[in-house]
């Protein structure tokens, strides 16, 4: 600690706080424009507004660069400063329109005028430039500019997205998105840091209904919350007027320290769109379940009251045995919703056929990751990208689906960081990577083992952590010793030379990380990809230690909280088996009433008994599986030969055609409730709105239907659910609602950011390496189906395109179904980009535009399941690995075909 003098007190600090900070926490906030406006990593210093006097110094110094040290003297308001800021100001308005012209006359450089009392100035203006309103999300007058740098410094530092810079030089120098392109035409991804962080409007966030500039202060108030989209966590401030959302922006979470992507920041009106269900609905009596005519969607539906609606819910649940039940449980609800819905599933069904999305997700990975160490969660957060020396991203590509996750590891490797992408197609990351291991689909076993193999025969193994933590490390070195990198190079398609060379990268640092995603999981051999990716971590000890471990990116917002709540069949909550006596026991007694022993079935077993005969009713809430589930003629089929199906979700989504009942429920920012996030944290997400018409609460709805089958409820808000969810779940040891709320986001367990360090929660708190076999896919490539269909996502769209399609942004950026190809195949086929194709499977057929894509290989297919008008999922295929029961959507046989016109 230091002591010096600022403006006549004495005050304590440390060495490396700056002026401007210390200032700031003494109460006195010193007026700043290029620094302190937004988080940034490192101050800049150059708008020298911020000025203070150091007595016995020649010059003023940027507070905001400055640092404390002992004795020193400092004035932040002296007559010096005060002129020296008059001049700056005075210098930098020149570079504005005047106030009444300006694009933002409420924005925090105005404020700084007023603050440092400037209204005019008396130097020249420059040459008037033209404002760039070709982006939907981003208007962009460059008059307003003063050359902070905030938002090159947002798109470079922050998001390393690299899109803004300076160019030219002196009075001529400006900002540049790229070659000085039209925001539209360049490479910028929309995720609006810069945005965030411009302070004079010269950056402005549009309405997306509108297209009008969003100013500052338009707002009447603001919400703290999180984002409803992916599994990060972003922590958000929802800015609100006459009841409507306006503008998003980030705020210090300590997963996303204010940084969001195009989805939090610019897709928040799906919640306004007309579509919203705002009336509970029937099936009119007699109409048939097959699909709705597109143009009159609601025409095989009548309008009901919540009690009829409710009540027919229950009645009909009634009917049937409990083996006859099932429901689906959403893992974009809130911990305390997925609670609740596996509840009435077990308590009130009778069953334990409650299954969600993760199923089709990261089922693989719980089911190795149990197996194996004995917890399914991640071992390290994604932070730890900044400790690790060498990052492994396999089959996951986070600069697309998890945007500010993919921004700590482009900083680590700015940092030094050495980073091995392994995929079949390239990918946002492509560009940071070290080594770009390009390999062919499916043989992630073969490429994985044979850097095992490496491994193992170079010695790189770490042997005493072999020996302390981990067992059957001999069956693992037996095996692999088929595993050659010489014998797996024609399998994988990577040399072995390279192979060798990853292998060495990942094993000789010091801290190793691996990530993965659906590529590695949605496999009929997704459970052996896990298995091989932890052995690779278990023989050279990367694990429990900063810096390395497993980390399994979740998707949805809630699907690590989902799962933990118990939204899993074979699992209560907090992941205590069903097939055990003492936890059914256990659980029969706390809820006080009779539950079912044996486990449930899972997703697509699920809809597979549908046909069988033996299930007749569902109760969905907030998946899509019309649209997600594989096999999509075969699971609407399912669907549709459901005796009572009940769909509680905010639009009237494919699934929802098929039901005899419609609730119409509250999005997101219409609820309070907690929600878990990929790193295993707990954050609080607070409502914003009402939701609109007769919608109701998620957490109301089911509480209600619960009530109507005899279930004794009386949970009056999420904090009722969570308060019984802390008796019963030892992860939310310490987690109460009430440190939630006023710390908004706390780690489970007990705050431990990295796990392991001492040993696993298995029996003997070990460790164990399970050996892998070579499993071709389900399906490969044959003469008549000479191309592999490969599914996914896209940075704009959210999954079945229920919320995103429906946020004019996101659907204005991604507007049209496109199948992406290597350009060499549309030539072969003499196509151009965006002449509509036919791609066929064994299952099905879809119409699609052909979008010319490098980073997919030659031979290769790639469509996003986001578009119902050419569904991906019609082509699909069911088949299932054996353990997680995930199926194998990542890959199939395709034949592509030039579409009549
Ligand atoms: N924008 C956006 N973001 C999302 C989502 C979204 O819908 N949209 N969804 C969220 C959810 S729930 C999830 S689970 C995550 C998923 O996020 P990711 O795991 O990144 O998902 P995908 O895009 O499905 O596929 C990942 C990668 O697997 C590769 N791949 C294909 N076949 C193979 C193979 O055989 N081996 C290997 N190693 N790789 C292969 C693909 O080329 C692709 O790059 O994203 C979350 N984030
Ligand atoms: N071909 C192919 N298929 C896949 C995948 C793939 O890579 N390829 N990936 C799989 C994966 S990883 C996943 S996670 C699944 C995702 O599959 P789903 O979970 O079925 O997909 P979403 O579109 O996210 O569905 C969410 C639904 O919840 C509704 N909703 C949103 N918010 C709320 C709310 O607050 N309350 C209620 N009641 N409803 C709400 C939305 O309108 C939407 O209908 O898809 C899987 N299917
Ligand atoms: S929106 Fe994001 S990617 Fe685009 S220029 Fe701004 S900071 Fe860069
Ligand atoms: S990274 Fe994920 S959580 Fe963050 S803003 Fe984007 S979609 Fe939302
Ligand atoms: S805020 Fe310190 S120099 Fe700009
Ligand atoms: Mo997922």
């Amino acid at each position: 600690m230091i002591s010096f003098t600022l403006n006549g007190q004495t005050v304590q600090a440390t060495e490396d706080e700056t002026l401007f900070d210390i200032a700031k926490r003494e109460g006195k906030t010193l007026p700043h424009l290029c620094s302190g406006y937004h988080q940034f990593n490192k101050a800049d210093g150059n708008c020298r507004l911020c000025v203070v006097e150091v007595e016995g110094e020649r010059t003023l110094s940027a507070s905001c660069m400055r640092k404390a040290s002992d004795g020193m003297v400092v004035n932040t308001h002296s007559a010096r400063v005060e002129k020296s800021r008059k001049m700056v100001m005075e210098l930098l308005m020149a570079d504005q329109p005047t106030r009444e012209t300006c694009p933002d006359p409420k924005s925090h450089f105005w404020k700084m005028a007023d603050e440092v009392g400037i209204e005019t100035s008396r130097f020249e203006a420059k040459e008037p430039v033209k404002a760039d309103i070709t982006h939907p999300a981003i208007a962009v007058d460059l008059n307003a500019c003063i050359h902070c740098t905030n938002c090159v410094r947002a798109c470079q530092d922050l998001q390393s997205n690299d899109v803004l810079g300076m160019a030219a030089r002196g009075g001529k120098s400006h900002i540049s998105f790229d070659q000085n392109d039209l925001l539209n035409e360049s490479t910028c991804v929309a995720c609006g840091e810069c945005v965030q962080s411009c302070p004079t409007g010269a950056l402005l966030p549009r309405d997306p209904k509108t297209g009008e500039t969003v100013l500052s202060d338009t707002a009447e108030r603001t919400v703290n919350s999180l984002c409803p989209f992916c599994g990060v966590g972003c922590q958000l401030t929802y800015h609100i007027k006459d009841d409507q959302l306006i503008k998003v922006e980030g705020r210090k979470g300590p997963a996303n320290e204010e940084k969001l992507c195009v989805k939090g920041r610019f897709g928040f009106d799906y919640i306004h769109h007309p579509h919203r269900l705002t009336k509970p609905l029937i099936r009119k009596e007699g109409a048939a379940k097959e699909p709705i005519d597109p143009a009159n969607p609601l025409s095989h539906f009548r309008e009901a009251s919540w009690e009829e609606a409710l009540d027919k819910t229950a009645q009909g649940f009634k009917r049937y045995q409990p083996s006859e039940l099932a429901g689906f449980g959403s893992a974009k609800g809130s911990n305390e919703e997925a609670y609740l819905f596996q509840k009435i599933v077990r308590a009130g069904f009778g069953t334990n056929n409650v299954d969600h999305c993760t199923r089709l997700c990261h089922a693989s990975s719980v089911s190795a990751l149990m197996e194996g160490i004995g917890s399914a969660a991640v071992t390290a957060p994604f932070m730890d990208a900044l400790k690790a020396d060498v990052i492994i991203v396999i089959g996951s590509r986070p600069a697309q689906n998890h945007p500010v996750a993919a921004t700590y590891i482009k900083e680590a490797v700015k940092k030094g960081a050495k980073l091995i992408v392994m995929d079949p197609r390239r990918q946002g990351l492509t560009r940071f990577a070290d080594h770009m291991v390009q390999f062919k689909s499916g043989s992630d076993v073969a490429l994985l083992n044979a850097m095992i193999h490496t491994i193992i025969e170079e010695g790189l193994v770490n042997q005493d952590y072999i020996e302390k933590y981990t067992e059957d490390f001999d069956k693992l070195a037996d095996k692999i010793k088929d595993f050659s990198p010489d014998a797996m190079q024609e399998i994988c398609g990577i040399k072995a030379d390279e192979i060798r060379t990853i292998a060495r990268t990942y094993a000789k640092a010091e801290r190793s990380l691996i990530f993965w995603g659906m590529g590695v999981t949605q496999h009929v051999h997704g459970t052996d990809n896990v298995r091989s990716l932890m052995a690779l971590a278990l023989i050279t000890g990367h694990m429990g230690r900063d810096g390395t471990g497993l980390h399994p990116l979740r998707g949805q917002n809630n699907v690590q909280g989902a799962s933990d709540s118990g939204l899993i069949p074979m699992v209560y909550p907090n992941y205590q088996p069903v097939a055990s006596k003492e936890v059914h026991d256990k659980f029969e007694e706390f809820w006080q009433v009779k539950l079912d022993p044996e486990p449930g079935l899972t997703v697509v077993e699920i809809m597979h008994e549908i046909q069988a005969g033996k299930l007749k009713s569902m109760y969905i809430m907030g998946e899509n599986p019309a649209m997600s589930d594989p096999d999509a003629n075969n699971s609407r089929k399912s669907l549709s030969m459901l005796d009572h199906l009940v769909v509680q979700d905010i639009f009237l989504t494919e699934t929802a055609m098929y039901a005899d009942i419609i609730l119409p429920a509250s999005a997101f920012p219409e609820k309070t409730g907690t929600f878990t996030n990929t790193n295993r944290q707990i954050q609080m997400a607070r409502q914003a709105l009402n939701p609109p018409g007769q919608a109701k609460q998620d957490l109301w709805i089911i509480c209600e239907i619960a009530k109507r089958m005899g279930l004794d409820w009386s949970y009056e808000s999420a904090k009722d659910v969570h308060l019984e969810m802390e008796q019963i779940m030892g992860s939310l040891n310490g987690i109460t609602w009430d440190r939630l709320e006023a710390e908004d986001c706390l780690t489970y367990p007990n705050g431990q950011a990295v796990l392991f360090g001492e040993g696993f929660p298995t029996a003997n708190s070990k460790g164990r390496i399970v050996p892998t076999d070579l499993i071709p896919p389900d399906e490969v490539p044959d003469t008549d189906y000479p191309f592999v269909l490969t599914t996914g996502r896209m940075l704009e769209h959210w999954h079945t395109g229920a919320m995103t399609r429906r946020a004019a942004v996101l659907n204005q950026i991604e507007a049209h179904p496109v199948a992406s190809l290597n350009p060499k195949e549309l030539n072969k086929m003499g196509l151009e980009a965006g002449d509509m194709i036919t791609v066929s499977t064994r299952r099905g057929t879809v119409d699609i535009h052909a979008r010319p894509d490098r980073d997919v290989p030659t031979g290769m297919v790639f469509i996003p399941f986001c578009f119902k008008e050419a569904a991906a999922n019609l082509l699909t295929n069911p088949q299932l690995d054996p353990y997680g029961k995930i199926p194998e959507v990542k890959t199939c046989a395709a034949k592509i075909t030039p579409s009549k016109p």
